[in-house]
C-alpha cells in the first residue's frame, strides 16, 4: 500500500466542505485520480496535521512530497496538469471573482448560516449583506446570457470561478431554500442548477467513510 500511495496524490477531504468540493471538482473536471481520505473535522488524522498543522481541508500531498493546503492552490495545480482545455489557468477576472467569494461573500454567508452566533443582527441582515455578491453574480450571468452562455460565469468555457464559487452559493441557498426559490435570481438559479445537476457534481459528492490508517487506499 505504501508503494501505491506514492504513485498518486493523497487528498484529505471533507464531503460537505465547499473548499474541499472545489478541489474535488477541479480534479474530476480534469480527470485526475487521487487517493481520497475523508476526514472528520473534529478528529483530524495525525498524518494530515503532520503535513499541514493549520488543520483545514482540503490538503493534498503530491507524490513529490509537496503539500497543497489551500483549495485554490489545488484547483490551480489541477488546471496546470490538464494540458487540455478542460480547466484553464485562472486569469485575472476569475481570480477577482474568487477573491470576492472567499473574502466577502463567505464572511456574510457564515453569519447568515450561523445567525444565532451573531445576535447583533437578525439573519435577514446577514442575508442582505450576502446578497450584494449574489446580485453581482446575477448581473454577470445576465451578461453571459446575452452571449448565449448560461452555465459559465466568464466567457464561453468553464473556469475556476465556476467550480470555486458554486459550492458556496449552494450553501447560501440551503440556509433557506424556500426564500431563495421565491427570490428573483433567475440567472444564478439557472447557473447553480446546471452545476448541481451535473455528473461531475454527483461524482464529487460520493460518500466515503472516514479514513483510518489501516484502510486500503481508495481511489477517487
Ligand atoms: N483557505 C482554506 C479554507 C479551508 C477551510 O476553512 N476549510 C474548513 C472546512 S469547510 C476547515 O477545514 N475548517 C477547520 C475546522 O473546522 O476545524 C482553503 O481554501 O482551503
Amino acid at each position: 500500500m505504501a508503494e501505491q500511495q506514492r504513485s498518486l496524490p493523497i487528498l484529505y477531504s471533507f464531503r460537505r466542505c465547499p473548499y474541499a468540493m472545489r478541489a474535488r471538482l477541479a480534479l474530476k473536471v480534469v480527470g485526475l485520480d487521487v487517493y481520497i481520505r475523508e476526514i472528520l473535522l473534529k478528529d483530524k488524522p495525525e498524518p494530515m496535521l503532520a503535513i499541514s498543522p493549520k488543520g483545514t481541508v482540503p490538503v493534498m500531498l503530491l507524490p513529490s512530497g509537496r503539500v497543497l493546503d489551500e483549495s485554490r492552490d489545488i484547483m490551480a495545480w489541477a488546471a496546470s496538469q490538464s494540458g487540455s482545455q478542460k480547466l484553464a489557468a485562472a486569469e485575472q477576472d476569475a481570480l477577482q471573482w474568487l477573491d470576492l467569494n472567499d473574502v466577502e461573500f463567505k464572511q456574510h454567508l457564515d453569519r447568515y448560516k450561523y445567525a444565532d452566533r451573531y445576535p447583533e443582527h437578525p439573519a435577514e441582515f446577514y442575508r442582505a449583506e450576502a446578497e450584494v455578491f449574489l446580485l453581482q453574480l446575477e448581473q454577470q450571468l445576465q451578461l453571459q446570457q446575452k452571449q448565449g452562455v448560461s452555465q459559465f460565469l466568464l466567457g464561453s468555457t468553464l473556469t475556476q470561478a465556476d467550480i470555486g464559487i458554486f459550492p458556496f452559493v449552494r450553501q447560501f441557498v440551503m440556509v433557506d431554500q424556500p426564500w431563495f426559490e421565491s427570490a428573483d435570481y433567475v440567472c444564478v438559479k439557472r447557473w447553480l442548477n446546471f452545476w448541481l445537476g451535473s455528473n461531475v457534481f454527483a461524482r464529487v459528492m460520493q460518500r466515503y467513510s472516514p479514513w483510518k490508517s489501516t484502510d486500503v487506499a481508495t481511489i477517487f
